[in-house]
């Protein structure tokens, strides 16, 4: 071929590729696929023994994955459904236009809904299970800007009223009206999972399928056809939450999960891939992390372009446009099309002769196509081995027309006129009268039509409505003997940290009869570091194939066992893949019926601040369970330096409404926590979780003072009343607040008090947060009710009898102690970690951070000097024996 000239070389090449593509065709025709495959094989394997390289290519051509003759044939009505679907469109559409109309400004998308509607419909009349399915009821993660179209459906089916339409995005009216987006604390009878913060969604179903398995695989759930669907945005894909964890997905054989992603090619500002193509981008990566990747990509009336297609040209055009001209298409003539798609090779324009502008503009993308759609959902729905994701091109705001199709302000575009509106009708065929349609009515045809009958009867054999939140576990037993008394008692001289503490309590409970197999222990590749080890043999680490491999440390007792039935969710290092399965699990009362109660322990740094807006998802969702952030305290961590030492955590736990947040110093607190916790949340049914602090600092754990269980619970109890010892010897007198580890530190303070005079009961703080949640709610009484009574904040009646100076610390920003101030009835000192925290042993970072015994002794002292309750001479010398170096850096900048 050297030695030809160019033209010939050309003509020789395309007879040679036809006589190869002819040899494929005559082995396809005899019908043997797999043929096929072996062939490829052997010919890229000579090809490369020969030196040719083949370029890496994780894609496949820009075709749809599904050929037309592997399709199966549609059931149900489709007329039908196509009415329906006109009749969701319009209604979803008015409700925003009506919504903003009313009040401008007040929001929601149209164009997302519009471009899905086929994706959902499709779904809704033939996969989506509802409850009434039972084990197989599906799991849906609904894409959270698409939220008009499914209330809208939900109005077709009767479960929601005009009224509820009409107020849309007005949930504070006497009628209750709609959330914006999926929020099952506002909507509990409807949305199960929040999905508006992009990404959440998509990787908290990686963990709800696996946690399926996990049920099943330890008999708390019989083994199902349920699936997991998580319909999410082509723009969402960017946020690393969507993708990040696929390749868990494929590891774990998910074939119970299925994500739809709809690929408008556009996000909010404009096309997500301008110049290139996000479906082939997306193919790639999930093709490489194992996935069954299938493209619906384009309609019913591309097979026959298509099938005239012999030289494999119009497939090769497809795979060469980029998305920002795709997307140019959608809002040109056909005209446009022709010129610029086609007119690229007059054999492609050839192609189309027979075709009018219009129909060109005409030719649809396969998700908008339902039998398309319907084929790639089939093929999901039975694929074996693995998850599946299907890419479904679709146009953003399709059917809107001037108003919006595919342009770049569509995603915002809330507002239509009476000429848009009437665009849309004519398209969607919605019998409304000219005169009627100015004011974008709701429109349900009367009970009784075929296409509701219709629709209801495919919900009816499809288990009932979709999307629905039922909450059907039983409630748990009360009692647990035998898992907390132990506590109550101390250590009895022996020093342990609050950790083990936990992971003793852990233990008890997983050996409980009827609480023990509903216990979900999970860490993020930290179970050493906080003692859980012991674990890893008593109950086991989950693994859906057990352990194929005889572990190294075999010969010892504590030996790292997987076991299918295993029972903790050792997740590596993924903290939000971890919160992933702990929201899964806190939700699966609702979900699935069992009252799963998941204990979460990580590095306390690396939680709210790490996956805050995961906990304020779970939150939402109505989780429950257990935080608990290890190794936690700025200065009780130590060593380990400004990024793991954490004294923020709690403030953050403050501004999530459902979190109760705590800080025990002490084994017994700890157990009087967890035991209330228990039976709020899987007794009571109290709508809340748990953030509890615990950290690795050994020391004695005292005996639980008689009547300081309520006290615990509420955030402060007295732990010790001044020592009798000064006996007439007491110049003044001073209450003391300490939480968590510096509750010792406050201990060792009132000691060294003593010595100059001062009187000092020591108060232990579980809660600061608590206490001020308290307060607040009492002072809004207060406000709501005047001439009445007033109620009083429990943390004014801890104080109100006592006397002298009140000084308050913790290991945690002074904002945690601040929070008192306004309730205590005289000034508060605080103290606390605000700054960087330092690599160093924890006395120099209590020294630091002025939190040691010297430094709170020094701050009760200063502060009775400041109310004359103290001499200066006395306050001068405690100075100088405390060795207080008054001109010291201040750590809150330092
Ligand atoms: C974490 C997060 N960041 C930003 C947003 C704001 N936002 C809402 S929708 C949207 C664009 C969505 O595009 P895409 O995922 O492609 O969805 P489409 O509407 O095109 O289906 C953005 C940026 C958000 N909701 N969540
Ligand atoms: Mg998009």
């Amino acid at each position: 071929m050297k030695n030809l000239a160019p033209a010939d070389a050309a003509a020789l090449e395309a007879v040679e590729t036809r006589e190869w593509l002819d040899s494929l065709d005559y082995v396809l025709q005899q019908g043997d696929k797999n043929r096929v495959v072996r062939l490829l094989e052997a010919l890229r394997a000579r090809a490369r023994i020969s030196g040719v390289r083949v370029p890496f290519a994780a894609t496949t051509p820009y075709i749809n994955t599904i050929a037309p003759q592997e399709q199966v044939a549609m059931p149900g009505d489709r007329a039908l459904e196509r009415r329906a679907k006109s009749l969701v469109r319009w209604n979803a559409l008015a409700m925003v236009v009506r919504a903003n109309r009313e009040s401008d400004g007040i929001g929601g998308h149209i164009s997302t809904y519009q471009s899905a509607a086929t994706l959902y419909e499709v779904g809704f009349n033939h996969f989506l299970r509802g409850k009434n399915a039972g084990a197989d009821a599906d799991v849906i993660f609904y894409q959270g800007h698409a939220a008009p179209g499914i209330y809208a459906r939900a109005f077709l089916e009767g479960r929601l009223t005009e009224g509820h339409l009409k107020n849309f995005r007005h949930e504070l009216r006497d009628t209750p009206g709609l959330s914006s987006y999926p929020h099952p604390w506002l909507m509990p009878d409807f949305w199960e999972y929040p999905t508006v913060s992009m990404g959440i969604g998509p990787l908290l179903s990686i963990y709800q399928a696996r946690f399926i398995r996990y049920l099943e695989n330890r008999g708390l759930k019989p083994a199902s056809e349920q699936k997991v669907w998580a319909f999410l945005g082509d723009g969402e894909t960017d946020e690393p939450e969507s993708l990040g964890s696929i390749s868990l997905a494929a590891r774990e054989k998910l074939d119970n999960l299925i994500f739809v992603v709809n690929c408008n090619l556009q996000r909010l500002d404009g096309p997500v891939r301008g110049n290139g193509q996000i479906i082939q981008e997306l193919e790639a990566v999930f093709r490489g992390a194992g996935w069954n990747v299938i493209k619906c990509l384009w309609g019913a009336e591309w097979d026959a372009l298509l099938a005239r297609d012999t030289d494999g040209l119009l497939a090769k055009r497809m795979g060469e446009v980029v998305d920002g001209e795709y997307q140019r298409y959608v809002v040109e003539d056909g005209d446009y099309m022709r010129k610029h798609f086609f007119g690229t090779d007059p054999r492609l324009l050839d192609l189309v002769r027979h075709l009018s502008d219009d129909d060109l503009k005409k030719l649809k993308m396969g998700g908008h196509d339902p039998v398309k759609v319907f084929n790639a959902y089939h093929a999901a729905v039975n694929h074996k081995g693995g998850p599946t994701v299907i890419l479904a091109r679709t146009i953003k705001g399709y059917g809107l027309g001037e108003a919006g199709e595919g342009k770049n302000i569509t995603h915002q575009q809330k507002k239509m006129n009476e000429s848009d509106l009437r665009h849309f009708r004519d398209r969607f065929g919605i019998p409304l009268s000219d005169d009627a349609i100015a004011d974008a009515p709701f429109y349900r045809p009367e009970e009784g039509v075929p296409e509701l009958v219709y629709i209801k009867e495919r919900r009816q054999a499809l288990g009932g409505p979709s999307p629905i939140r039922v909450v059907s576990a039983p409630k748990i037993k009360a009692e647990m003997p035998g898992v907390f008394d132990e506590f109550a008692k101390g250590t009895g001289g022996k020093k342990a940290s609050t950790t083990f503490v936990f992971v003793k309590m852990l233990a008890n409970l997983l050996k409980d009869k009827e609480l023990g197999k509903l216990i979900v222990p999970i860490v993020p590749d930290e179970a050493r570091t906080f003692g859980m080890e012991s674990l890893f043999r008593q109950v086991g680490i989950y693994s859906s194939i057990g352990q194929l491999y005889e572990p190294v440390d075999v010969a010892q007792l504590l030996y790292y066992k997987e076991a299918k039935d295993g029972q903790i969710l050792e997740e590596g290092i993924t903290e939000a893949g971890s919160i992933s399965s702990w929201v899964a699990a806190g939700t699966a009362y609702a979900t699935h019926g069992v009252n799963t109660i998941p204990f979460y322990i990580y590095y306390s740094m690396f939680g709210f601040q790490r996956v805050g807006d995961f906990i304020w998802a779970a939150a939402d969702a109505r989780c429950r369970g257990f935080l608990l952030g290890g190794t936690a305290g700025r200065t009780t961590l130590a060593g380990e330096g400004l990024q793991h030492q954490d004294g923020q955590s709690h403030t953050m736990a403050l501004t999530v409404p459902t979190c109760r947040a705590y800080d025990p110093a002490y084994a017994y607190e700890l157990a009087v926590i967890i035991e209330d916790g228990i039976r709020r949340m899987y007794v009571d049914n109290e709508q809340c979780f748990y953030y509890l602090s615990v950290m690795n600092e050994q020391y004695e754990m005292p005996e639980m003072p008689a009547g300081s269980r309520d006290g615990i619970i509420k955030g402060l109890y007295k732990f010790k009343g001044a020592s009798a010892a000064l006996g007439a010897g007491v110049k003044a007198k001073a209450q003391l607040i300490g939480s968590g580890a510096i509750l010792n530190e406050v201990v060792k303070a009132a000691a060294l008090l003593e010595k100059y005079g001062v009187a000092a009961d020591v108060w232990s703080a579980t809660s600061f947060n608590q206490l001020y949640r308290d307060a607040h709610s009492v002072e809004r009484w207060n406000l709501m009710h005047p001439g009445e009574k007033p109620r009083v904040p429990y943390v004014t009646e801890c104080l109100a009898g006592t006397e002298g100076v009140v000084v308050a610390a913790s290991d945690y920003i002074r904002s945690q102690p601040d929070m008192l101030s306004r309730w205590i009835g005289r000034p508060l000192t605080t103290l606390g970690t605000d700054g960087f925290g330092r690599s160093e042993d924890r006395a120099s970072l209590r020294h630091h951070f002025e939190v040691d015994a010297k430094h709170i002794a020094a701050a009760t002292l200063s502060t009775l000097l400041r109310e004359k309750q103290i001499d200066l001479k006395v306050v001068k010398q405690a100075f100088a024996d405390l060795q207080i170096n008054s001109e010291k850096t201040d750590p809150a900048i330092a």
